[in-house]
């Protein structure tokens, strides 16, 4: 049968006016009907509803970080604020390209979000708009670090970074001695600085010595597990004279720097990447900041030289690098950033770098070696090695007592499995409120984890065993269950950033 025009259209009217009647006013009963009354996709369930499994283990780990000491030196709690935009509509919007110039349109919001993202990220870290840019568009610190090689770097040319086992990070470039590990070692070529093993400090001298031989067009100034303070005069002096670009990947220690608690990368970088989650206690995300405007004047002809980072990193990021910008982790960086410029989140630094140095303090105190000695960041990186025990072992031993933390290389380490050391951070329990004397407590539980792990080890050959013997030998598990009740009990009385039960 056919239907005429007409027909289609008076049978067509009346449901198209419904369903913009419910579009336009949802009743709270649609709002709140179960899956199996609505007969439809709607979308409105809750997790706990909707997917019951997921939402077990989110209370699980939620319920994990609640009664465990977390100290991982890169992680933080971040905001309910924070939380909420990363959990919002924002997710569904694709908008690739920059502010004012996207390929998809409906942007006029996510453009919005963008720039005063833009805006508080150069605010946040006192940046004059006409001399600093900043891309706010990478996933994370990884792919930022990328886009700004990327964008700066032909294909095999140089860059220096600190070693990974010293400190350094995998993408400041990272081989075997039969591969190739990191893709900046894949794409470039990179060569890397060191510790003074003697000292546990950055071996400026030696980064000076190698830089002249190896002439690389980029030296990365940053560390993930290093306890002190970086100089960058010294490292921009050795840039000009090699006339090598300086990138600060300050993704440690940007909320440190942000709230002006140690010196800034920002005056003497040429680029400036971060992540968003760490010390500065966002949604997970990355930035590039880069100079703008004049560079120098030419000697010769005496006209200004301009900055061209701008294009080339913006460029690397969309197109080359990435697709549609995360808009909704760009909302919580927002809102993040914020925060991040505020008197309360520089009281938070301060006593990130107080509590650092009672857990530095009262390590030393228990007999503790400690790589440099001591430090003047949020962390400190401790030497096991004296007291007879591996970053491996007291990682398990301190995980199955509720106390997080992760091994580390110590300079001189043979192997990434079985390394030395173990880093100690204490961004995250500040954030629980977490003063100097806390953290006494903290190194005595760590303390009395070593004992159970330097006993167990007396008693077992390889790690393997090591761990069976934790989980098998009754004595040794009376021990951890005592140990772990007397942490999860002391945790537990502090509060938690974020949502209740999420
Ligand atoms: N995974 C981070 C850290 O732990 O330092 C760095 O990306």
């Amino acid at each position: 049968m056919q239907l005429s025009v007409c027909v289609i259209r008076r049978l067509v009217r009346p449901l198209a006016r419904k369903s913009q009647a419910v579009l336009a006013a949802p009743t709270r009963a649609q709002h709140s009907a179960p899956a199996s009354h609505a007969g439809q996709w709607r979308g409105q369930e809750s997790l706990a509803e909707d997917d019951p499994e997921v939402w077990d283990l989110v209370k699980r780990e939620k319920d994990r970080q609640c009664r465990g000491l977390e100290l991982i030196a890169s992680e933080n709690f971040c905001s309910r604020a924070a939380l909420e935009a990363l959990g919002s509509c924002l997710n569904n919007k694709y908008s690739e390209g920059y502010p004012g110039k996207r390929y998809y349109g409906g942007a006029e919001v996510v453009d919005q979000i963008e720039l005063l993202c833009q805006q508080r990220a150069l605010d946040a870290f006192g940046l004059d708009p006409a001399k600093w840019g900043v891309n706010v568009q990478p996933y994370s610190g990884s792919p930022a670090n990328f886009a700004a090689y990327t964008a700066v770097l032909h294909p095999h040319d140089r860059l220096m970074g600190l070693d990974l086992p010293d400190g350094g990070h995998l993408t400041h470039g990272y081989m075997s001695d039969v591969k190739r590990i990191s893709a900046t070692s894949i794409y470039f070529e990179s060569m890397p600085y060191k510790l003074n093993p003697a000292t546990g400090l950055i071996d400026y001298d030696q980064l000076e010595r190698t830089a002249r031989l190896f002439r690389p067009r980029l030296v990365i100034a940053g560390t993930s597990a290093y306890a002190r303070l970086i100089d960058y005069a010294r490292m921009k002096k050795v840039c000009e004279e090699v006339r090598a670009i300086l990138l600060a990947d300050m993704a440690h220690i940007s909320g440190l720097v942000a709230a002006k608690a140690i010196p800034s990368p920002f005056d003497y970088a040429d680029i400036v990447t971060s992540t968003t989650h760490k010390t500065l206690r966002g949604a997970r995300a990355g930035l590039i900041f880069f100079r703008k405007g004049v560079k120098a004047v030419d000697k010769k002809t005496g006209k200004d030289i301009f900055c061209d980072f701008e294009d080339k990193i913006n460029f690397a990021v969309f197109p080359s690098i990435q697709g549609g910008p995360h808009n909704h982790a760009i909302a919580a960086v927002a809102v993040a950033l914020k925060q991040a410029n505020s008197p309360m989140f520089q009281q938070y630094a301060q006593q990130v770098l107080r509590n650092a140095k009672s857990m530095a303090a009262a390590l030393l105190q228990k007999g503790y070696t400690l790589v440099s000695g001591g430090t003047d960041n949020h962390l400190v990186l401790v030497d096991l090695r004296p007291k007879g025990i591996d970053g491996a072992r007291a990682e398990r031993v301190l995980e199955l007592v509720s106390i997080t933390a992760n091994k580390n290389t110590c300079p001189g380490d043979k192997s990434a499995l079985t390394p030395g050391g173990l880093r100690l951070g204490a961004p995250a329990l500040t954030s629980r409120q977490f003063r100097e004397a806390d953290f006494e407590k903290v190194v005595n539980f760590i303390d009395e984890g070593i004992e159970i792990g330097l006993e167990v080890k007396r008693k077992t050959a390889k790690l393997q065993d090591f761990k069976s013997f934790l989980l098998e030998d009754a004595s040794t598990t009376r021990k951890i269950a005592d140990l772990r009740e007397r942490v999860e009990t002391f945790a537990r009385a502090f509060p938690m950033p974020g949502f209740e039960e999420r």
